[in-house]
């Protein structure tokens, strides 16, 4: 050990001198390691503290930055070339912690929820802070924003789009087309419980932690000898958030508790002396009166101790332990109707919870929530540098090796959708569930032109197919509304959403021309209705859908106009999100962008595979079959990019956070490597044009990217950029300290779209095949996952992989039908059976992937497939309820 020790210090020492001395001499230091021959273990111990060495030693920021980066970068050399790389197995739960409180930055608290009621907490000392969410407390009441105006300004708006005027053809649309009325309501916060412990200035022995594998916050502290410890967690099955204060030396727990709240409209009781109660109703806001009325009550239980009380407020003294249940509800029922009693509900709840015993409250919680939770498992392996606080791991993560660290990230991603998305309750918006300001950004509410998309890229493939019940409930809810736009608005059947909706459902366009004209929202969440189906293979379910897939393909055969110049049937207007070409005269509207083209073609694919399906509507297959044939390929342009729009206008120089023409290469699987390689050539020119750092959303859709080219590596860098301190990289997004992604401010989509990511890189199986880690990084070359799930309803128990080959896979089948796998090395049957390999199509259905017309090709590029890996395709029959093992040939 002393021998080790010995060889790390003079390790560091070489390693400041020759940084700062020469701060590129890779080579130098990888001698150094190789003559020290030090385990990748102790390689990493070395790094380590060296990357906390003070600016000060170094000439300046940017000097040590390189001088990190070259030691990193040696880390990464030893861990490629060391095939026997002995990184530790994860054992250590996986928790958020620190040393230190919250104070008064919201993004330090530490998020936890149950999909109907969630909290912030802070763990302050002094003054202990849980802000308090509850899923249907948004401005506003039930109301609609369309335009009717539209219907008649529609054809002079394609006349002027055809004519090239989009400045002209925005102007009017904004005039004409988009709302006068609400641009969507806000997801607004209840109010913060608060407990003030007199006294507790001085502290020592500080700890604060979210540990996920139970979903409870735990903050403990000592004062004046006496340790003192708080735990809470919001229960899954009782449906109240549960506090636990206690101290370990008898009649020590004394502190004052109220509850605040920033509302105009509100109410403050105490009933009885152990409760609190604040009554409250929502804001208005652009025209829409708030109508949702909320009751939050606060009921201690204490067997010990004195209770006293003032009109609004409750003291506590002398006790030894003290139990806080915290209910809330409010009148929503549903988009429609908000005739709820929001007292007796909050009553009930609390009622039901209130008898139970602390222990057996917090037993059902883990159970309920690790039923979920549990059902899939990552090991990257794991190194020293995991034992540090969260903060600092966040702060270290670019420059050290900390595979854990991603694990927990990833896993963190799972717990965030599990506590914000519950069957009955609301979709996650684009805080979750978690929102403190009375005026959030973009209004906590939905955007539908990606990130509410995002944050359930996570859901099916993570094992986590009954969280995407929300979102599901409210695409078929937009089925509804959505129904009045088309007709009111644009004179077609079916329905379609704008790019934006809120909890009451709006389907009309807001914002201005720039954003709002888009009318893909409906398009795109119907895929969601969809993928649910290709991971369940549930046929009933797919029967109670099916009107709102086919819907959302009615809008569009009727929405749809012919191109006067290409001839193609197009969107117009429509927009390639939030962005514009200067050719365009700075405007976003226009005819047949390449996501919408892609958008209608899967709406379209979708629909007559689920007729298929169900064995129905033999016209509407033949019909929409027809009109598929009319639409634009897509393009390959002059730099060899995937054109955003029908015109070859895109600059290489445009780094804009949206690259939705890439729909078409993730989420959908319309770019492929396998069937048109050279569109999938062009798809990794237009990622490389437009750059990688972004905000934290776009970052992490370029995980997703990364991941379906097939490039772990770089897939890594950009979790690397995704999990760095906000404001490290001027211009792009990052993490906070709680662990929540930064678009900035927060946006909960990055954490749930890296998560995604991390599962492409891993596991794919859109294009075809069951593709088994077709993007891993060197950081990850050996690991561990097990209980994913792949479209056609297949687990992957567990899969293990070293140095970068598959080693072992056991799968089982839940609906039967064949198994397509596609793997980096070759693999037989446990049982040693060899394998055929195989080709064409995979005659399981639910891996159908509609074939797309050939692109369009600019005369002047000269764009080449890439070289990819190589890779081996097998076909396993399979029955359903059966588990099938494979391992390395
Ligand atoms: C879209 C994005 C923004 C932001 C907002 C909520 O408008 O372009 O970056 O994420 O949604």
């Amino acid at each position: 050990m002393n021998y080790i020790l010995v060889k790390l210090k003079i390790n560091h020492l070489y390693f400041l001198i020759i940084s700062v001395l020469c701060v590129t001499s890779l080579n130098a230091q990888i001698l150094l390691f190789q003559n020290l021959k030090l385990s990748s273990e102790d390689r990493a111990k070395a790094i380590l503290p060296w990357a906390q060495i003070p600016t000060s030693v170094f000439k300046n920021q940017k000097h040590q930055q390189l001088a990190l980066e070259t030691a990193r970068k040696s880390m990464i050399f030893f861990q490629k070339n060391n095939s026997t790389l002995p990184l530790k197995k994860s054992t250590r739960k996986l928790k958020l912690w620190y040393n230190a409180p919250s104070g008064e930055v919201w993004e330090n608290a530490l998020p936890i929820g149950n999909g109907f009621q969630a909290a912030m907490v802070y763990g302050n000392v002094k003054k202990e802070i849980f802000q308090l969410n509850e899923h249907t407390v948004w401005s506003g009441s039930p109301n609609r924003n369309d335009n009717p105006n539209a219907l008649k300004a529609l054809p002079e708006v394609r006349k002027l789009i055809f004519e090239g005027e989009y400045k002209a053809a925005e102007d009017m649309a904004n005039a004409q087309i988009i709302t006068k009325k609400s641009h969507g309501q806000m997801f607004q916060p209840v109010g913060n419980l608060e407990l003030t412990f007199a006294g507790h200035e001085d502290y020592s022995d500080y700890y604060r932690e979210l540990d996920i594998e139970d979903a409870i916050v735990k903050t403990t502290y000592t004062v004046d000898g006496v340790t003192y410890i708080r735990e809470a967690f919001t229960s899954f099955p009782d449906r109240v958030m549960v506090i636990r204060l206690s101290a370990d030396k008898p009649n020590s727990l004394s502190f004052n508790a109220s509850l605040t709240s920033q509302y105009e409209k509100k109410e403050f009781k105490v009933n009885g002396n152990k409760e609190l109660s604040l009554w409250g109703t929502t804001s208005d806001h652009e025209g829409v009166e708030g109508k949702v009325e909320f009751n939050a009550l606060a009921r201690i239980k204490t067997d010990d101790g004195n209770i006293i009380h003032t009109s609004d407020s409750i003291a506590i003294e002398n006790a030894n332990s003290v139990l806080i249940f915290v209910s809330i509800a409010s009148n929503f029922n549903n988009y429609n109707d908000i005739s709820g009693d929001e007292n007796q509900r909050a009553k009930d709840y609390l009622d039901k919870a209130f008898n139970k015993n602390f222990e057996a409250l917090k037993a059902a919680h883990i159970e309920a929530y690790q039923k979920y939770f549990n059902r899939v498992k990552l090991d990257l392996g794991s190194t020293e540098a995991s034992k540090l606080p969260t903060n600092e791991r966040l702060n270290n993560f670019r420059n050290t090796e900390d595979p854990s660290f991603v694990t927990l990230y990833y896993q963190f991603g799972r717990y965030l959708l599990i506590s914000s998305s519950q069957p009955g309750g609301q979709p996650a918006n684009l805080q979750g569930i978690w929102n403190g300001n009375m005026r959030p950004a973009w209004d906590s509410k939905y955007t539908i032109n990606i990130n509410t998309e995002m944050n359930y890229w996570p859901a099916e493939k993570t094992n986590l197919s009954e969280m995407h019940e929300p979102l599901l409930k409210m695409v078929m809810e937009l089925s509804e509304t959505g129904k009045e736009t088309a007709k009111v608005m644009y004179g077609a059947n079916g329905w379609l959403a704008h790019h934006n909706t809120d909890i009451w459902r709006i389907t009309g366009p807001v914002d201005g021309s720039f954003w709002g004209i888009w009318n893909g929202g409906g398009g795109w969440l119907s895929q969601h209705l969809w993928e649910h189906y290709l991971y369940t293979g549930d046929k009933n379910y797919l029967e109670s859908v099916y009107p709102a897939i086919k819907g959302a393909a009615d809008f569009y055969a009727d929405f749809l106009v012919e191109h006067p110049k290409y001839k193609w049937l197009v969107v117009a207007p429509g927009n390639s999100p939030e962005n514009a070409p200067k050719e365009h005269q700075g405007a976003s509207i226009t005819a047949g962008s390449t996501m919408d083209n892609q958008l209608v073609f899967d709406v379209f694919s979708v629909t007559i595979q689920a007729a298929k399906a169900l064995g129905k509507d033999n016209d509407l297959i033949e019909k929409l079959e027809g009109l598929k044939e009319k639409l634009s390929p897509m393009h390959i342009g002059k730099h060899n990019q995937l054109q955003e729009w029908l015109d070859d206008v895109d600059s290489p120089d445009d780094n804009h956070r949206h690259i939705s023409h890439l729909y078409g290469l993730y989420p959908s699987n319309q770019i492929s490597p396998y069937s048109n390689p050279k569109l999938f050539a062009a798809a990794k020119n237009t990622l490389l044009q437009r750059g990688d750092v972004s905000t934290g959303w776009s970052m992490g859709w370029k995980v997703n990217w990364w991941a379906k080219m097939q490039d772990g590596n770089h897939a890594y860098k950009l979790i690397e950029s995704q999990l760095m301190p906000l404001g490290t990289v001027r211009g792009g997004g990052g993490t906070y300290n709680n662990l929540f992604d930064a678009h900035p401010p927060f946006q909960i989509d990055g954490n749930f779209g890296c998560t995604s990511g991390i599962t492409e890189m891993l596991m794919q199986s859109s294009d075809g095949a069951v593709h088994l880690i077709p993007a891993l990084p060197d950081n990850f070359k050996n690991g561990m996952i097990s209980g994913l799930k792949t479209r056609g309803g297949f687990t992957i128990d567990e899969m293990i992989w070293e140095n970068g080959e598959l080693v072992s896979v056991k799968i089982t089948s839940t609906l039967g039908g064949n198994l397509r796998l596609r793997t980096p090395n070759e693999i037989k049957t446990k049982s040693g059976k060899k394998l055929k390999n195989t080709s064409g199509e995979n005659p399981n259905d639910f891996f159908v992937v509609s074939k797309i017309r050939q692109p369009i090709i600019s005369e002047t590029s000269n764009i080449q497939p890439l070289q990819l890996k190589p890779t081996f395709l097998y076909d396993m029959p399979t029955k359903k309820g059966k588990s099938y093992i494979f391992v390395m040939k």
